[in-house]
């Protein structure tokens, strides 16, 4: 059986992976429909070998369409993935509008699958840093219990779309030819201050809320719990913007409830795990990086050690592309298990 699937946002940074990983995946595609603002509408790209030309998304574009895949914007997923569903298809959805809400599962499918088949019409596609964080430590929280995360992030700028890589490209070359650094765009599109990402680090990822955590650190701390299902684990993140184009990597603090496990059992779950590559070798300095991860689907662990004070405590570092498995990869990957459950 063959699908007819929309990608709403497929001129964005994810959106263009949405249609390589589609193509890579083999996914089984009828009609495929590219929407977008009406801004991109009528340019073309690429698909299997066939050019298809974009098309405004309206309400009305989804007449027909089995799944809809959305990464435009989370104001364009409120306002069009209820009309997509009205129209028969199911929504699955790479922005922030739905993810909490009640009802709509948040799905990884190496945690939390069986959750897909709870949906009225919407799933909700984690954030990229929640993503490849719960990947990695879910094996970890079902064999030994968990108590606390603590994960402090280093993330590539493509997180903030196209532009964002081409103001590290632009903001490179002036530094390298001793210019001064024009800061348009990040920490965050339209906050009221910009900083230089080029040669820099940015402790703010999305806007700050009234408890002085950002959004993206509150993100993983309200995601994680949920995908989860661990109200009572206690989170904390620090995110941090780094520049470098691709895959997010993350220094993460955990403490199992199980005593006396050892280095050598958290590693063996690792390279039990689904989804999840171990590459941790201090002997022969083998651990993932943002370079060696990037354009993989898989989540690449390293750095595996236990904490010197707290027997229960461990250390990892967590590598992944955040444009695969932190979106498109995990988005057509859902989309995978819809319809092999025939959960569609
Ligand atoms: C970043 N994690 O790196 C963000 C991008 O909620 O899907 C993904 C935003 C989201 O800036």
């Amino acid at each position: 059986k063959k699908y007819n699937v929309a990608v709403v946002g497929a001129t964005g940074a994810v959106g263009q992976k949405m249609l390589e990983t589609l193509e890579d995946r083999k996914f089984p595609v009828e009609n495929l429909k590219l929407l977008s603002s009406s801004r991109s509408a009528g340019s073309k790209m690429v698909f299997n070998g066939e050019e298809y030309t974009l098309e405004e998304a309206t309400p009305e574009s989804f007449k027909g369409v089995d799944i809809a895949l959305f990464s435009a914007g989370g104001s364009v997923s409120k306002k069009l993935a209820p009309e997509a569903v009205k129209h028969g298809a199911v929504v699955i959805d790479n922005t922030s509008a739905f993810r909490m809400a009640e009802g709509v599962p948040l799905v990884v499918p190496e945690v939390n699958e069986a959750d897909i088949k709870e949906h009225k019409g919407i799933i909700a596609n984690p954030n990229c840093s929640t993503i490849q964080m719960v990947a990695a430590l879910e094996p970890v929280r079902k064999a030994y219990g968990m108590n606390r995360v603590i994960v402090s992030t280093y993330q590539a700028v493509s997180g903030a779309g196209n532009e964002a890589a081409d103001e590290l490209r632009e903001q490179s070359q002036s530094f390298l030819n001793g210019e001064e650094l024009e800061a348009n765009l990040l920490p965050v599109k339209g906050d009221k201050k910009h900083y230089p990402i080029a040669f820099n680090a940015l402790p703010q990822i999305d806007v700050f809320q009234d408890n002085g955590y950002t959004f993206e650190e509150m993100k993983m701390i309200n995601e994680t719990k949920k995908i989860m299902h661990a109200p009572d684990l206690s989170v904390a993140a620090t995110c941090v913007r780094l520049p470098f184009f691709t895959s997010h990597a993350e220094s993460v603090y955990i403490e199992v409830e199980k005593e006396g496990v050892t280095v050598e059992e958290v590693k063996q779950l690792m390279n039990e795990a689904p989804g999840i590559v171990l590459e941790d070798d201090p002997s022969t300095q083998t651990y993932p990086t943002p370079l060696s991860a990037a354009e993989k689907r898989d989540v690449f662990v390293g750095r595996i050690r236990k904490d010197l004070d707290d027997e229960k405590g461990f250390h990892l570092w967590v590598v992944s592309d955040n444009l695969l498995k932190g979106a498109a990869w995990n988005s057509v990957q859902i989309a995978e298990r819809l319809v092999a459950n025939k959960w569609l």
